[in-house]
């Protein structure tokens, strides 16, 4: 049998023997592409990346070993014959193979799914007086980057899960990286950190499946939470909207913990931070939810992505509450130093200090977003941690994670975590050192290098820990007696909502405990509830089909907090996706207008037709199809409009044939689909013109809220933006729940 020979390298024939001289020269040489020309020898941050050489990461035009060494094929294993075993000398192979078996690291234990971004932090120089951190202090510009995350999926799970989110910032300050790694709650399920594997161990999968993934409705997470009832407010901001949010881009964040100030003069304040989005606090529904981990389970992730790309650069404001750093540390009996509790904003307002905006997206996930290495033990002069027993186990376990997930003590040197202030440590060696340090003098004092490097004063930006004075006091493992409420904040959330948002909050509790299979689980969660609110007890005890218990505890009442909900503001509308239903048969015309007035306003139309494609012609007055009624899902879009024909046939719903010619001109179901689960979920309607017949082909009254009608696109462009400045067409409940 004659010997089989193959390559796919140009102008190399198959049939060509071995030997032949420079056989992997391209014929045409192209210029690499942009993304191929490997990292600027800059970090991320703009500073230098250390010794020359440290950026390599791809250069030249030829593919090659790790080593530098020019590859001519890749695709075929050294073999014996082409039939035959494969050789252990094929060091090609065995590099690649071996590489690739290595390439996963361990995912983060909490927090694994994530998204990221670079941007720029602008002080507005107001907090000079309260700190001497000069990032916070000063009128200037520091880069950041931020990574949002869900806690309890793996890497690999959905986005739109009910869940607490992360909102950790990473300011390359030019006196140290800050890392102010907070959460979109204010407050956390434990007062101290040693209880937080048991929490994770109750909230993660069950140990024996492995299953529910990425949720909390289920008997371990309710079981931890109707015995522990520190736990009770946080879950209580959980079974919220704010579980779902409805984009990374529309999520408050919060420092959590209260953290100490430090000014120039060493006067300190108690501080607690607030991240404000521009784009205003909006959220899925539950059923919205739902729909998108099965429809698009990157929902958040390219939502982020997709509008830095659009130049829908978000934003969002940094503010602190500011208290008086008092010896019992207490405002309005509230305990700072517990962070199951937040000081409502009409105790202590949120006093601005600078602006955030995300402007870049990563280049390199893995390289980026997964190996950035957060830790709230990252501080700088003027910033300094309090006695809070959640924060000071935190600040060990951040450090002590990266080692395991990062491979060794070095990831400080990983390009996402370098400093932008010049480094000197005496940190020596290790895995992955990636420097080539200098000198023989890794010790302090010495006389070998000159003394270097020098200790720094107060006056040349060294950190000074605040000499807090600490009282005798006993050694115990106890909390104090202020930490005792776990009822009344909970409490005061439900109650600061609107009518809607608490039908939300019963909705979710019922669905979450329903999934539980343990009656007692449900019956304890049931008492719990009673000692917060009586009226969401008896609702969710109904919904369960539960007697509801009696308190067994008198929470304090508290004066409700109208901050607290998300409804009735309005909010800009840049970035935001309108659907636009048309088909071949629609007022292309009309279409192009309607698109283009919404452009205007920073929103992002997509036009939805039965096939993808242009309707119309392309390059006469034709329409481009961005999503077609196989790829389109209500859940999308923040409202739709509907098309209107050219020429409406008497029999047909104008514009939204199932297909052209299609006997009775019925609408596509598909189309009926969306417009139905767009009106259930509360998003504005438009039609343009004559498309309204859609609607009643829907069931959706005409004269419901939110639905509106016009021959004049501009017009209908400017109602439909005032009905989505305020997010739902909220008129719509609680008559229609999702
Ligand atoms: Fe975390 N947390 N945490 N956490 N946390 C981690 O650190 C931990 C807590 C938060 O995007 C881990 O690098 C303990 C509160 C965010 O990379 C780990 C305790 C808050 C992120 C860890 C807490 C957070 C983490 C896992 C109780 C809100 C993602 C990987 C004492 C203020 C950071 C890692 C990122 C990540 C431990 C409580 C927020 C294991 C022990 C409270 C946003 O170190």
């Amino acid at each position: 049998m004659p010997e089989e020979t193959s390559t796919n390298i140009p102008g190399v024939p198959a049939s060509e023997p071995a030997g032949l001289e420079e056989p992997t020269t391209p014929r045409e040489p192209l210029p690499p592409k942009p993304d191929q020309r490997g990292p600027e020898a800059v970090s991320p941050t703009g500073s230098p990346t250390g010794a020359p050489g440290t950026a390599r990461a791809q250069s030249g035009q030829y593919l090659t070993t790790a080593q530098g060494l020019r590859l001519r094929d890749t695709d075929h294993s050294l073999k014996a014959g082409s039939r035959g075993p494969i050789l252990l000398q094929d060091h090609h192979l065995r590099e690649k193979i071996t590489h690739f078996d290595h390439e996963r690291i361990p995912e983060r234990v909490v927090h694994a799914r994530g998204a990221g971004a670079h941007g720029v932090f602008r002080s507005y120089g107001t907090a000079a007086n309260i700190t001497r951190a000069g990032f916070m202090a000063k009128d200037v510009e520091t880069p950041v980057f931020v990574r949002f995350s869900t806690v309890l999926g793996s890497r690999g799970s959905a986005d739109a899960v009910r869940d607490t989110r992360g909102f950790s910032t990473k300011f390359y300050t030019d006196e140290g990286t800050y890392d102010l790694v907070g959460n979109n709650i204010p407050v956390f399920f434990i007062q101290d950190g040693i209880k937080f594997p048991d929490v994770v161990h109750a909230a993660k999968p069950h140990p024996d499946r492995e299953i529910p993934q990425a949720q909390s409705a289920h008997d371990t997470f309710w079981d931890f939470v109707s015995l522990h009832t520190e736990a009770q407010a946080h879950t209580m901001w959980n079974m919220s909207d704010r579980g779902i949010p409805r984009s990374y881009r529309t999520m408050e964040g919060f420092g959590v913990h209260t953290f100490r100030f430090v000014n120039a003069e060493g006067r300190t304040t108690l501080v607690k931070f607030h991240w404000k989005p521009k784009q205003g606090v909006h959220s899925l529904l539950w059923e919205e939810a739902q729909i998108i981990n099965g429809m698009d389970p990157d929902f958040h992730r390219r939502d982020l992505a997709d509008a830095i790309e659009a130049g829908a650069y978000p934003e969002w404001e940094l503010g602190v509450q500011t208290f008086p750093d008092t010896e019992d540390q207490m405002f309005e009996g509230i305990d700072l130093l517990d962070p199951t509790k937040f000081v409502p904003e009409e105790l202590a307002p949120v006093q601005p200090i600078g602006v955030m905006k995300l402007n870049a997206n990563p280049t390199n996930y893995f390289a980026e977003t997964e190996q950035v290495a957060f830790h709230p033990g990252h501080l700088v002069p003027g910033i300094d941690v309090t006695n809070d027993p959640l924060l000071q186990v935190r600040l060990f376990s951040y450090l002590d994670t990266q080692i395991s997930r990062l491979g060794g003590p070095n990831f400080g040197q990983i390009p996402i975590n370098r400093p932008q202030a010049p480094v000197n440590d005496m940190l020596r060696d290790g895995m992955h050192q990636q420097a080539v340090h200098a000198g023989v003098a890794t010790y302090r004092p010495n006389s070998l290098d000159g003394g270097c490097p020098f200790l720094a004063g107060e006056d040349v930006g060294a950190f000074i820990d605040v000499p807090e004075e600490v009282a005798a006091a006993i050694k115990e493992r106890r909390n104090p007696a202020s930490f005792d409420d776990h009822y009344s904040q909970a409490g005061l959330f439900f109650r600061s909502l609107s009518p809607v948002e608490q039908e939300h909050i019963i909705q979710a509790y019922t669905f979450e405990l329903g999934k539980c299979y343990e009656k007692s689980i449900r019956e304890r969660q049931l008492t719990a509830l009673a000692n917060i609110d009586a009226g969401l007890c008896a609702a969710v005890a109904q919904g369960l089909g539960l007697p509801a218990p009696e308190a067994t505890e008198q929470a304090p009442s508290s004066e409700a907090s109208p901050a607290l909900s998300q409804i009735g503001k309005t909010w800009p509308v840049a970035g935001r996706v309108v659907g636009i239903l048309a088909a071949e048969d629609s007022d292309l015309a009309a279409v192009n207008a309607v698109r283009q007035a919404l452009d205007a306003q920073g929103i992002v139309p997509l036009v939805i037709a039965p096939s993808g494609g242009y309707l119309g012609q392309e390059d006469d007055g034709g329409v481009p199809v961005q999503r077609t009624y196989l790829t389109a899902r209500s859940t999308e879009f923040d409202a739709v409009i509907v098309a209107s024909a050219a020429a409406p046939a008497s029999d047909a719903a104008p514009g939204l044939d199932a297909k052209a010619g299609a006997p009775g001109g019925r609408v596509d179901p598909r189309a009926t689909l969306l417009l139905t689960e767009a009106f259930r979920h509360a998003k504005a309607i438009a039609c343009l013109g004559a498309g309204s017949a859609a609607l009643t082909a829907a069931g959706i009254p005409q004269d419901a809220p939110g639905i509106v009608a016009s021959e004049d696109s501009e017009a209908l462009v400017t109602e439909l933006t005032g009905l989505l400045a305020a997010h739902r067409v909220w008129d719509r409940f609680p008559a229609t729940t999702a």
